[in-house]
C-alpha cells in the first residue's frame, strides 16, 4: 500500500486563480455511512462518479491525513497497485465514463485538535468542512464546484449520542443491538462538500416552527446542552426574524422542512452555514442578561442572520472556487448588516460597521497581507477568511446597491438568484447580473475586485464670491500594495452636501460619481462659502482627506443631517486634537469639549448615537492616522484628553450616569442606548480623577442586573490600580469560573486593559489553570485581545511580541488555523520605530525557523517578515 505524504507540506504550493480548470470528474451522488466513536470512527463512502469531458485523466480524490482501508470500483475491491496516494489524495485510474467508487477510512475525532473535519467538542462529535475539511473525513474531490446529492447514515452509541443530525431532512431511524442506534438524513439539494455536516451528542432542543411565505411549516431546532436551553431564546427570535426579513427584502424563502442549529464550545470561527444544519461557536447562540452584553446579543442576532442568509447567498448559489469567496461572504455580510440595521438603529449600525472596517480591513489593506476582494493566489485558503473578503466585499455590494437604488438592486439580485440557482458561480457572474438586472455599466467598477489597498480621496473646496459658486476638486489615489505597484482610478459613489454656515441647512444631497484621477464639480448659488459634508453614510470605503477647520468640523458635528457624517465630524475633531497632542502641537481642545457637551445635551439625539459620537477614537485608530505609530505617546495623549473631558464636564457625567440608571432589564433600543451612554459617562467620570470614581464604578459593577453594565464597569476598573480593581476581578472570577463564555470575558478584560502591567499580567494569565490552547475562544480572549491592545502589546521591551510569538508556536502544533490568525499584528512592523520593528521581525523570524511549521502560519509569517 502506498505511503501517505503529508499535505501540510514544508514547501507550500501556491494556488492561482488563473489556473482554474473545470473538474475532470463529477460526483452526482454520495452515500455516506458513519459508525461514530470518538476514538475510532469508520466512514464508508460510495460515490457515483462521471467523467467530465473527453480526457483520460484518473480520478483524484483529495484526502488529508487519511489512509484507505478499502477501495472498491463498481463493487470490486482494488488491489495495491490499482490506486496510489499523491500528496494525500487517492488516485484511481478509471476506464469508463461512469463508475461507482467506494472507500473506507478510519478517523479518531478525539485526537483532532485542528477542529477541521470530524472532531470532538465537550462530549459532542461535530464537523467543520469549509474550506477544505471534508477531505479529512473521506476521500473526495474537495472543491466547491462539485455539487452532489447526499444521503447520510449515522450510527452511534445511543446513551452517549442520543441525537444524530446531518444536512437536509431526516428520513428513517432505528435501534441496533449493543446499545447503538442509527438515523438517516437525505439532502435533496445538490451541494458542495464544504456544506456537509453532522453532529452527534446528548443535546436538548429549543424547538419552534416558522411558516414560510408560501405557507410551508418549517421545524426550527436550536440544539444545546440541556443546561443552556434558557439561553437560546434570543437566537431563536433572531432566526425567525431573519427568515421573515429574507422573504420580505429579497423574496427568498427557506427550502427544507427542518432547519437546525447546534452550538459547540470549540470552534475556529464564528459559525458555519452547513445546509440545513448550521454549526455555531456557542458564543453566537447563547445569551441571557446575566452573562451576555448588549454587544453579545447583537452578535448573536447578526451571526444567526448571516448563517441563515447563506442558505441563498452561498448554498443555493455557491462559489465556483475559493477565489470567489467574497461572492458569498461579501454579499452575505451586506445582507446581515442591513438586517441588523432594520432590527435596530441604521445610524448606529453603520457607525459600528465602519469602525470594524477601519480597524480590521483598512489595517489589512495597508500592510503586508493586503489582497484584493477577489485574490489572485493563496497558499492556504483558511488565511483568506479576512476582513477584505468579508467587510470590504460587503462595501462593494453596498456601493452597487447605492448606485442602483432599491428597486433596480432588487431586480438585479432576483436575476442573480434565478439565473444561478443550483450553480457554483463567480464574482463576475454576480457583477453581470447586477449590470443586466440593474441596467448599469460596471466596467470600471470591476477594478474594486482586482485592486487591493484603500483609496485616498483628497477633497478641496474653493468659493468664488463673484460668481457665487463653489468648486469641489476631488483627487483619488490608491497606494501600492504587495504585487500591485500601480493602481488605476476606481469608480466611487460619494454622497455629498453643502451646508450654509448661518442657517445650518444643506442645499440637499447629491451623489457624486468619482471615476477619474481628478475631477471638478461646480455648485452655484452660494453667496458665502459653505461647509462640505462628504462621503456621507460612508458611501465609499475610502479615506477622505479634507482641510476642514476645527470650526467647520464642530459645525458639522452639530448640524449635519446625516448621522454618520455627524459622527465622522466628531471623530475628526478628536483625531485632530489627539494627533496634535502627539506631535506636541497646540491644538484648541475647547472645540472638542464643547462638541461633546452639546452632543450629550442635544434633545433630538438618541442615547446610543450620543454614546458613539462622544467616544474618543481608539489608540489603534489614532496610530493609523500617523506616519509612524508611537504607542506610548498616543496612549498618553488619549489618556490626557480623556481626563480633560472628564474633568471639565464632570457634573455632566455624574448627571448622565445617574439618569441612565434603569429599573429592570430590557432589550429595547431605548434601554440598550441608555446602557451604552451610561458606560461612556462612567469612563469619563473615572477618567476625571474624581476621588469617588473607582467607588462609583465598583457600585455599578456590583449592583448591575446585566452583563453590559457589569463588564464595562469591570473594564473601567481594570485600567487603574485600585483595591476596587482587584475586588471586582476576584468577584467576577468566582461568580463565573464555571461558565466558559463568561470566563472568557475575565481573560479578555485584563488582556485589553490600559494598564502599565498588562504585558506581565498576560504572561501570568497564560499560565492560569483556566487558560488552555485547546479552546479557540479562550486563546482569542487572552492573546487576540492582547494583540489588539496597542499600548500593551507594543511594550518597548518587546515582551508582548515574544508572548504572542510563543503562543503562535505552541498553538501551531495543535490548531494551525487559529495560530495563523494571531500573526497579522506582528506583521505590522513597518509602521513602528526601528527598535520595535526589529523586535517584531525577530519574532517573525523565530516563528519561521520552527521545524514542522504549518502551511497556515508559514504563509502569514513569510508574507509578513520581508
Ligand atoms: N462560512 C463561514 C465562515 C467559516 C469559515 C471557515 C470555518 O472553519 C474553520 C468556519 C466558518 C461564515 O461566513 O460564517
Ligand atoms: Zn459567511
Amino acid at each position: 500500500m502506498a505511503d501517505i505524504q503529508s499535505t501540510s507540506a514544508s514547501s507550500p504550493i501556491v494556488v492561482r486563480r488563473r489556473d482554474y480548470r473545470p473538474p475532470d470528474w463529477l460526483v452526482p451522488t454520495i452515500d455516506l455511512d458513519f459508525s461514530l466513536d470518538p476514538a475510532r470512527t469508520i466512514v464508508r463512502a460510495s460515490l457515483s462518479v462521471t467523467r467530465n469531458g473527453g480526457h483520460d485523466r484518473p480520478l483524484r480524490l483529495d484526502g488529508d491525513e487519511l489512509t484507505p482501508i478499502e477501495v472498491k470500483v463498481d463493487g470490486r475491491a482494488l488491489g495495491p497497485g490499482e490506486w496510489s496516494i499523491e500528496q494525500g489524495a487517492l488516485v484511481i485510474p478509471l476506464p469508463g465514463p461512469a463508475h461507482q467508487v467506494e472507500t473506507v477510512v478510519e478517523l479518531a475525532p478525539e485526537q483532532n485538535s485542528k477542529l477541521m473535519g470530524l472532531y470532538a467538542s465537550g462530549g459532542l462529535l461535530c464537523t467543520q468542512c469549509e474550506a477544505e475539511g471534508f477531505r479529512r473525513i473521506t476521500f473526495f474531490p474537495d472543491r466547491p464546484d462539485i455539487l452532489s446529492r447526499y444521503s447520510v447514515r449515522l450510527e452511534a452509541d445511543q446513551a452517549r449520542y442520543p441525537i444524530l443530525l446531518s444536512n437536509g431532512d431526516p428520513t428513517e431511524q432505528g435501534e441496533l443491538p449493543d446499545g447503538r442506534h442509527w438515523a438517516k438524513w437525505i439532502d435533496p439539494f445538490p451541494k458542495p462538500c464544504y456544506l456537509f455536516a453532522l453532529v452527534a451528542g446528548d443535546l436538548a432542543c429549543n424547538s419552534e416552527s416558522f411558516v414560510t411565505m408560501s405557507g410551508r411549516a418549517v421545524k426550527l431546532g436550536i440544539w444545546v446542552k440541556e443546561a443552556d436551553l434558557p439561553r437560546t431564546s434570543h437566537a431563536m427570535q433572531a432566526l425567525k426574524d431573519s427568515m421573515a426579513w429574507d422573504e420580505r427584502v429579497y423574496g427568498r424563502e427557506y427550502d427544507l422542512d427542518v432547519f437546525n442549529i447546534v452550538a459547540v464550545a470549540d470552534f475556529n470561527f464564528g459559525a458555519m452555514e452547513n445546509k440545513g444544519l448550521n454549526i455555531f461557536n456557542s458564543r453566537y447562540i447563547l445569551a441571557d442578561a446575566e452573562t451576555a452584553t448588549d454587544a453579545d446579543y447583537d452578535g448573536v442576532e447578526g451571526v444567526v442572520a448571516h448563517e441563515y442568509f447563506h442558505n441563498w447567498s452561498g448554498n443555493r448559489v455557491t462559489c465556483r472556487d475559493w477565489f470567489q469567496l467574497s461572492l458569498k461572504e461579501g454579499f452575505t455580510v451586506f445582507r446581515d448588516q442591513n438586517f441588523s440595521a432594520d432590527m435596530g438603529s441604521h445610524a448606529v449600525k453603520r457607525i459600528e460597521d465602519v469602525r470594524v472596517l477601519r480597524a480590521a480591513q483598512f489595517q489589512e489593506d495597508s500592510g503586508p497581507l493586503a489582497h484584493p476582494v477577489r485574490p489572485e493566489s493563496y497558499m492556504e485558503i483558511s488565511n483568506f477568511y479576512t476582513a477584505t473578503i468579508y467587510n470590504k466585499g460587503a462595501e462593494l455590494i453596498r456601493m452597487i446597491a447605492l448606485m442602483l437604488g432599491p428597486d433596480r438592486f432588487r431586480a438585479a439580485t432576483d436575476l442573480y438568484f434565478e439565473r444561478h440557482d443550483g450553480e457554483a458561480a463567480t464574482c463576475e457572474d454576480f457583477i453581470r447580473a447586477m449590470e443586466e438586472g440593474g441596467r448599469i455599466d460596471l466596467t470600471q467598477f470591476r477594478r474594486w475586485y482586482e485592486q487591493a489597498g484603500t483609496p485616498r480621496v483628497r477633497a478641496s473646496l474653493t468659493h468664488d464670491p463673484i460668481t457665487q459658486s463653489v468648486e469641489l476638486v476631488l483627487e483619488q489615489n490608491t497606494p501600492p500594495t504587495p504585487g500591485q505597484p500601480d493602481k488605476a482610478p476606481l469608480a466611487m459613489p460619494l454622497r455629498a452636501a453643502l451646508f450654509d454656515r448661518h442657517s445650518g441647512r444643506s442645499s440637499g444631497e447629491t451623489l457624486l460619481m468619482l471615476t477619474e484621477e481628478q475631477q471638478r464639480f461646480t455648485f452655484n448659488g452660494f453667496a458665502v462659502a459653505p461647509v462640505l459634508s462628504i462621503n456621507r453614510g460612508f458611501s465609499a470605503p475610502v479615506i477622505v482627506e479634507t482641510s476642514r477647520s476645527q470650526a467647520d468640523l464642530a459645525f458639522l458635528a452639530a448640524h449635519d443631517d446625516d448621522p454618520f457624517a455627524r459622527y465622522e465630524a466628531m471623530q475628526q475633531l478628536m483625531v485632530n486634537a489627539l494627533v496634535g497632542r502627539v506631535a506636541g502641537q497646540e491644538v484648541d481642545e475647547t472645540a472638542v469639549i464643547a462638541a461633546i457637551r452639546d452632543t450629550v445635551n442635544d434633545p433630538h439625539l438618541d442615547s446610543a448615537f450620543i454614546a458613539e459620537a462622544i467616544r474618543l477614537p481608539s489608540e489603534a485608530y489614532i496610530g493609523d492616522q500617523m506616519v509612524q505609530v508611537d504607542p506610548d505617546d498616543i496612549h498618553a495623549a488619549r489618556d490626557a484628553l480623556q481626563r480633560r473631558v472628564g474633568k471639565e464636564l464632570e457634573p455632566l457625567w455624574r448627571d448622565v450616569h445617574a439618569r441612565t440608571r434603569a429599573n429592570g432589564f430590557s432589550l429595547s433600543a431605548a434601554a440598550k442606548g441608555a446602557r451604552k451612554l451610561r458606560n461612556s459617562a462612567l469612563i469619563y467620570l473615572v477618567a476625571s480623577g474624581a476621588v469617588d470614581g473607582p467607588t462609583v464604578a465598583f457600585s455599578q459593577f456590583d449592583e448591575a442586573d446585566n452583563m453590559t453594565e457589569r463588564q464595562s464597569a469591570l473594564a473601567t476598573l481594570a485600567n487603574d490600580r485600585s483595591d476596587e480593581r482587584e475586588a471586582a476581578l476576584d468577584i467576577f472570577y468566582n461568580r463565573y469560573r464555571d461558565d466558559a463564555l463568561t470566563l472568557d470575558k475575565w481573560f479578555q478584560t485584563q488582556a485589553f486593559a490600559s494598564h502599565p502591567d498588562t504585558v506581565d499580567l498576560v504572561e501570568e494569565l497564560a499560565g492560569h489553570p483556566d487558560f488552555t490552547l485547546a479552546n479557540p475562544n479562550r486563546v482569542r480572549s487572552l492573546f487576540g485581545a492582547f494583540a489588539g491592545n496597542q499600548w500593551a502589546f507594543h511594550h518597548r521591551s518587546g515582551k508582548g511580541y515574544r508572548l504572542v510569538a510563543d503562543c503562535i508556536i505552541a498553538l501551531d502544533k495543535l490548531n494551525p488555523q487559529t495560530a495563523a490568525r494571531l500573526v497579522p499584528p506582528l506583521g505590522r512592523w513597518r509602521r513602528f520605530d526601528e527598535e520595535r520593528a526589529a523586535l517584531m521581525r525577530g519574532e517573525l523570524q523565530r516563528i519561521l525557523s520552527q521545524p514542522g511549521l504549518s502551511k497556515d502560519v508559514t504563509e502569514q509569517v513569510s508574507k509578513s517578515v520581508e
